[in-house]
């Protein structure tokens, strides 16, 4: 029984609050790093774990944190990602008896709450993979590709349009880092807020190709300190996309909405919740 795995504990609403508060202050501490935050990478950590997911074969997804192993923790796309997995270890060595794969997701959804975003309903029940369970390179989405690589990738997990669009507005926060992915800069002048001012400056913003020796990328007219991949302009660029830009532009609270139902979508990929254990989604407080 799932007591008997982890011990003679079942950890209750209470004990997940205690992680989702230990993350927490542990973000609010730690803000010497980056842009004054752990958040962005937190989430980064959450959805590359998650974006694996393949529908047909029922393959990656969250359950199993096998990004935890070489040969996936290696891959191009997850670039960095250890800065999120050290800031994570220290809580599960406090919280032993959460599995890699459930607070990996915790620290997904405790950092969007801090950084003033939605409420995201939490349920745990992932389990740790080993190695074998590692997924093949290529699955996560190539920044400098049109909507058509955008479709592929995001189909193959179970998305629609609209989902892609809500799903991408999480580039509200955080930025590029030249020795990771390559790129450079932020999206928005708000990297550790969550807001829909990724939308916003999409629409509004005249945006120019980079004069520079890095990756083809975008920059803001007006400041020039802003960024946009190829694939972030491939949602303007395509009508059934755009039209969920417009929406999310307008109408923040319509993002939010859509923006929590499509990540907690995003997370639960793959995850094979026991119709027995099945228990209602958790709200966790934030500290804020
Ligand atoms: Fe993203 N993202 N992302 N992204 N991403 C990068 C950074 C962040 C793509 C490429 C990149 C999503 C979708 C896409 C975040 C969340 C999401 C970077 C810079 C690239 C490149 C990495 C670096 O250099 O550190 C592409 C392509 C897609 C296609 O759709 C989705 C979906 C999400 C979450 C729901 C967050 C957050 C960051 C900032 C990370 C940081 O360290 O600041």
């Amino acid at each position: 029984s799932a007591s008997e795995t982890k011990g003679l504990f079942t950890p209750k609403f209470e004990d997940y609050q205690k992680v989702y508060n230990e993350i927490a202050q542990r973000l609010e501490e730690k803000d010497d790093y980056d842009d004054g935050s752990y958040g962005p990478v937190l989430v980064r950590l959450a959805w590359h774990a998650s974006g694996t997911y393949d529908k047909e074969t029922g393959t990656g997804g969250s359950n199993g944190a096998t990004m935890r192993f070489s040969p996936e923790g290696d891959h191009g796309a997850n670039a960095g990602l250890k800065a999120a997995r050290d800031f994570m270890e220290p809580i599960k060595q406090k919280f032993p008896w959460i599995t890699y794969s459930d607070l990996w997701i915790l620290g997904g959804v405790a950092a969007i709450q801090e950084m003033q975003g939605p409420a995201i309903p939490y349920r745990p029940g992932r389990q740790d993979k080993d190695m074998a369970a590692c997924t093949p390179d290529g699955r996560l989405p190539d920044a400098t590709k049109n909507q058509s690589h955008l479709r592929d990738i995001f189909y193959r997990m179970g998305f629609n349009d609209q989902e892609i669009v809500a799903l991408s507005g999480a580039h509200a926060l955080g930025r590029c880092h030249t020795d990771r992915s390559g790129f450079s800069g932020p999206w928005t002048f708000s990297p550790t807020v969550v807001t829909n001012e990724y939308y916003k400056l999409l629409l509004n913003e005249k945006w120019n190709w980079k004069k520079w020796n890095g990756p083809k990328q975008l920059e803001d007219k007006t400041t020039k300190t802003l960024m946009m991949l190829p694939t972030d302009m491939a949602l303007i660029q395509d009508k059934a996309f755009k039209q969920w830009v417009d929406k999310y532009a307008k109408d923040e609270s319509l993002f939010f909405k859509d923006f929590s139902n499509v990540i907690v979508k995003l997370f639960e990929l793959g995850v094979p919740f026991e119709e027995t254990t099945q228990q209602a989604p958790m709200i966790f407080k934030p500290t804020a």
